[in-house]
């Protein structure tokens, strides 16, 4: 399905007078609007290929109803998001779920859409049916070489796909760790997994990058072998100037500080990904900001001050993308109401004025401080945010379209309603 360009403009129409006068009041109280609109057209978040069927748990799985059934399917659902939000312009797979069989022919589809290859994403969690040495003591911390020469190859293999694609970035996510007290020589683990990540890092083209994403706990329970932020800039640092750590905001003890330690790694030069998700306990990977939006307005208010900080590029210079799947909604629904918190807290972050914030750190006015960042975020910024949709091409609401177009039904009449996605 694709969605007509001239029944979107239809529902806009019927739409833009009452936006008009939200965002008039909107303008009235901000200066930079022009600017921050920009920023907002710019900022592109993307779209993980299996985060398009409906996630299962270990307990059970419903499927939807018109899952894509192919990574040409997945593509065109990402296509479909993008027209209605124009934020979705990149696509990010995950091998071997999502091999592409003929890259050119995917590269082409995906260019019609106007989508990008996004950080491409090695698997190396689970064991694939023609496998010769299982994962389930770990893959590139194993004990035996043989089992970390084949997670060393599928790594280069998952470069070489993301090279065809267009990509320029690998994102490494390892649940090697241990299960139990005593399994694991914590140290000789870690140099495992730094030897074998050197000969990954030295198969990457000169302009990409390397991702090393952390997680506190899960699959397994004891430890995990990058199971934080200082473990992952050991392993970057040491690594070298194409190697970064990633963030995933689900993958932290509860109650940590991520905002500072998006604020930290930044400061370092070392922050390069950025996976969007929410939770109330663990990795959850709930839609962004229904647990948590001041949490991630915070987060965005560090990601801006220490990219400024350092003349980054918001839109360009971190890999922005969600990361985020779950068993009860319409999975194109959930990333449509994703993208729309991640612009929201971002719009919400422009607006904090940095300058009256540092004198008021400056002179330890601690209210004043609250009161500034707090002002920001109570700010209703969705007529903004639906602005710059509309100067963009898209919908002023895409879930009213999405809902009004009848999308998943004309997919179930396309796909089925049987069908179901690869992924978790
Ligand atoms: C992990 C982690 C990775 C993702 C897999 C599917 O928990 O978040 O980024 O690739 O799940
Ligand atoms: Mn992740
Ligand atoms: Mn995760």
């Amino acid at each position: 399905m694709q969605i007509e360009k001239y029944k979107l403009e239809a529902i806009n129409g019927d739409q833009l007078v009452a936006h008009q006068q939200r965002l008039d009041v909107l303008a009235s109280s901000v200066d930079n609007i022009e600017a921050i609109l920009q920023k907002l057209i710019d900022f592109q978040i993307a779209i993980p290929s299996w985060a398009l069927g409906t996630g299962g748990t270990r307990f059970g799985r419903f499927a939807g109803g018109g899952e894509p059934r192919s990574l040409e399917e997945k593509i065109e659902d990402v296509g479909l998001l993008h027209s209605l939000n124009a934020s979705s312009g990149a696509i990010s797979l995950h091998i071997p779920w999502d091999i592409p069989q003929n890259p050119k022919v995917i590269k082409t589809l995906a260019a019609q859409h106007g989508l990008s290859f996004d950080a491409v994403n090695s698997n190396t969690f689970q064991d694939q049916p023609d496998q010769q040495h299982s994962y389930k003591f770990g893959s590139l911390q194993h004990v035996d070489k043989r089992v970390r020469q084949q997670a060393i190859d599928h790594n280069i293999e998952v470069i070489k796909h993301g090279i065809e694609l267009g990509s320029d970035s690998l994102t490494v996510w390892l649940s090697d760790g241990s299960a139990f007290p005593g399994q694991l020589n914590f140290r000789k683990a870690f140099q495992n997994i730094l030897e074998s990540l050197q000969e990954v890092y030295a198969a990457l083209p000169h302009h990409w990058k390397m991702y090393v994403e952390y997680k506190a706990f899960e699959p397994n329970f004891y430890s995990m072998s990058v199971g934080d932020w200082g473990q992952s800039l050991i392993y970057a640092n040491k690594l070298g100037n194409k190697a970064y750590t990633l963030v995933d905001l689900g993958h932290h003890l509860p109650n940590a500080n991520i905002e500072q330690i998006v604020s930290l790694l930044l400061m370092e030069g070392k922050l390069g990904g950025f996976h969007f998700n929410d939770s109330k306990y663990g990795d959850d990977d709930l839609t962004v900001g229904s647990i948590k939006p001041y949490q991630l307005f915070l987060i965005f208010n560090e990601l801006i001050e220490g990219m400024d900080a350092r003349g980054m590029n918001h839109a360009t210079d971190l890999g922005w993308m969600i990361d985020a799947s779950h068993n009860i909604k319409d999975p194109l629904e959930d990333m449509l109401q994703s993208v729309e918190a991640i612009k929201i807290a971002y719009a919400q972050a422009l607006l904090v004025d940095t300058k009256v914030l540092e004198t008021a750190r400056n002179n330890n006015d601690v209210v004043e401080a609250q009161e500034i960042l707090q002002n920001a975020f109570r700010t209703d910024v969705r007529p903004l945010v639906a602005e710059a949709r509309l100067r963009a091409g898209a919908a002023l609401h895409p879930l009213r379209v999405y809902r009004q177009l009848k999308v998943r039904e004309n997919l179930i009449g396309e796909r089925g309603l049987k069908a179901i996605a690869t992924g978790l």
